[in-house]
């Protein structure tokens, strides 16, 4: 792909990302910093049965229940993104996440790795249909994707 093209697929890009409190300013900081765009945000608690939704792709696993069991166990930030590539959240396991990444910084076990992001584009369309309503996605140009993306 040619510079300007890739800029476009980025800048278009979605991605669902879902945290835990504790921490909120400094993820947020991390994707801002980064450039990508908060188009949807929100602070809720999860039902076992939404978890379940969410994780469908995981049904299979051992560790599916306590996984929807800890997603719905309290309040999640809910955030819809235009994003730029999935590298800041980090490796599954915190573990072999980079030094730099979100995982990599700021978690440790692999059942709490702090942060949802979601596989990739097909997915993250999934996401924030389950997370959002149409009406809560906003869209707006920031003055700052000129310079990070070369678009005007
Ligand atoms: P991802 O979050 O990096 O995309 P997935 O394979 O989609 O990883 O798994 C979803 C979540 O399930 C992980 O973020 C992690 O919290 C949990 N998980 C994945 N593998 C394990 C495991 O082996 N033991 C316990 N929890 C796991
Ligand atoms: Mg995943």
């Amino acid at each position: 792909m040619v510079q300007e093209e890739e800029a476009h697929a980025a800048e278009n890009e979605r991605t669902f990302i879902a945290i835990k409190p504790d921490r909120i300013a400094e993820i947020i900081s991390r994707f801002e910093r980064k450039g990508f765009k908060l188009v949807a945000i929100k602070i809720m608690v999860p039902s076992k049965e939404f978890a379940q939704k969410h994780y469908h792709d995981l049904k299979d696993r051992p560790f599916f229940n306590g996984l929807c069991g800890f997603l719905s166990s309290g309040p999640v930030i809910a955030m819809g993104f235009i994003k730029y590539g999935r590298k800041l959240i980090g490796a599954t396991d915190p573990q072999r996440s980079e030094p730099g990444t979100i995982r990599g910084d700021l978690a440790v076990v692999v059942g709490r790795n702090i942060i949802h992001g979601s596989d990739g584009p097909e997915t993250a369309k999934d996401e924030i249909n389950l997370w959002f309503k149409p009406q809560e996605l906003v869209n707006y140009r920031s003055n700052a994707e000129k310079w990070i993306y070369g678009v005007n």
